[in-house]
C-alpha cells in the first residue's frame, strides 16, 4: 500500500490521486473483510462479493480529501474511509432487496440477493455494518490509523447517527413511503439529505476529525451541499445514462414511481440545480484555501460524473 506523505499527495494529478486512493481502499477492505475460507463461508464470501471490486469509492475519496485538508497523512483516515465504504455497501445490498428497491444489478454484476439469496443479503448488510464499527474501534489493528480514543468515539457517533433513523435508514423509510406520491422540493431535499447526504457528510467529517474547531462549520456547509449535489446528479443519471454505464438498472426511479429532482424540476432545471450546487460548494470552500484543493476537485468529479 502506498504511503505517500501529504506533500507528495498534493503534487499528484487528480486522476492519479483518485486511482491511488481507490486502490488503497480496495486493499484495506480486502484486509478488513473476513477471509471467504473462514466459516461461515457463504456469508463471508457474500460480504466480500458485495464490498470489494466495485464502485467509485466516492465516500472514501471524500474522507481522504478531508484528511488532506487537515494536512493529515492518509493513514489517519484509513479506518474511517473503510468504515464509510462498508456502511455504503451495507446500504446498497439492503436497498437492492425485493422488499426495498428490488434491483438485480449492482456495480455491473448480480446484486447480492440474486447472486446468493435474500437471507444471506440481509445478513451481509448487518455484518458489514458491524464490521464498520469494529474497524473504527480497532483502528490501529485494522488500518494502522493513529487516532486517540476520544477521536474514535467521535467517529463512532458521527457514523452511527448518519446511518440511523434520522439519517440514512430514516431517509430510506421516507423514500419507500413516497413511491407514487408527489413531494415538494423541500420534502424531497429533506429525504435526500437523510438517505444519501448524511453518509456523504459523515464521510467528510470523519476524514476531518483533526480539523480545528474554527473550520468545522465551513467543512460542514460544504458537506451538506455536496451531499445534495450527489443525489441530484444521481437522479439525472437515472434518466440519462444506460444500465451498462451505471452498473445498475437505469430508469429505476420512474419504474418505482419515485419523486426525483427530474420529476419535480424537469431535466434541464435539475441540471441547472446541479451546476448551482457545484458553485455553492466551491464558494463554501473559499475560506479553507489551497488545502481544500482535493475537495474542490471532488466537487467537480461528483457533479460532472457520467456514472
Ligand atoms: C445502512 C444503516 C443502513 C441502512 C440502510 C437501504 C437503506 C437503509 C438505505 C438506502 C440508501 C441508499 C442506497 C441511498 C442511495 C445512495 C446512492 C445514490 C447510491 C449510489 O452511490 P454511488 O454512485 O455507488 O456512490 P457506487 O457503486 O459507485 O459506490
Amino acid at each position: 500500500m502506498s504511503r505517500l506523505s501529504s506533500l507528495d499527495q498534493a503534487k499528484q494529478t487528480f486522476p492519479d490521486w483518485v486511482a491511488g486512493k481507490q486502490q488503497r481502499i480496495e486493499d484495506l477492505l480486502d484486509l478488513c473483510l473476513p477471509n471467504a475460507n473462514i466459516a461461515p463461508t457463504r456469508l463471508h464470501s457474500a460480504m466480500r462479493y458485495s464490498a470489494l471490486d466495485g464502485g467509485k469509492r466516492v465516500r472514501a475519496l471524500l474522507c481522504y480529501a478531508a484528511a488532506e485538508l487537515c494536512a493529515c497523512e492518509p493513514k489517519i483516515a484509513d479506518a474511517a474511509a473503510c468504515a464509510v465504504e462498508l456502511i455504503h455497501a451495507n446500504s446498497l445490498v439492503h436497498d437492492d432487496m425485493p422488499c426495498m428497491d428490488d434491483d438485480d444489478l449492482r456495480r455491473g454484476k448480480a446484486s447480492c440477493h440474486k447472486q446468493y439469496d435474500d437471507a444471506t443479503a440481509l445478513l451481509v448488510g448487518d455484518a458489514l455494518q458491524s464490521l464498520a464499527f469494529e474497524v473504527i474501534s480497532q483502528a490501529q489493528i485494522y488500518a494502522d490509523s493513529q487516532l486517540n480514543a476520544s477521536q474514535q468515539m467521535s467517529l463512532v457517533y458521527l457514523l452511527a447517527s448518519a446511518a440511523g433513523s434520522t439519517g440514512m435508514a430514516g431517509g430510506q423509510g421516507i423514500d419507500l413511503a413516497s413511491a407514487g406520491k408527489s413531494l415538494s422540493q423541500t420534502e424531497l431535499e429533506t429525504m435526500h439529505q437523510m438517505k444519501t447526504g448524511a453518509l456523504i457528510q459523515a464521510s467528510i467529517l470523519l476524514g476531518a476529525i483533526s480539523a480545528p474547531k474554527s473550520d468545522l462549520a465551513t467543512i460542514k456547509q460544504f458537506a451538506i451541499i455536496i451531499g445534495l449535489a450527489f443525489q441530484v446528479v444521481d437522479d439525472i443519471l437515472d434518466v440519462e445514462a444506460d444500465s451498462l454505464t451505471l452498473g445498475k438498472t437505469a430508469g429505476k426511479d420512474a419504474d418505482n414511481n419515485k419523486p426525483t429532482y427530474v420529476t419535480i424540476l424537469g431535466l434541464d432545471a435539475a441540471k441547472q440545480h446541479a451546476r448551482a450546487l457545484y458553485e455553492q460548494a466551491i464558494n463554501a470552500l473559499a475560506p479553507l484555501g489551497e488545502q481544500a484543493q482535493r475537495l474542490r476537485e471532488l466537487a467537480g468529479y461528483i457533479t460532472q460524473r457520467s456514472f
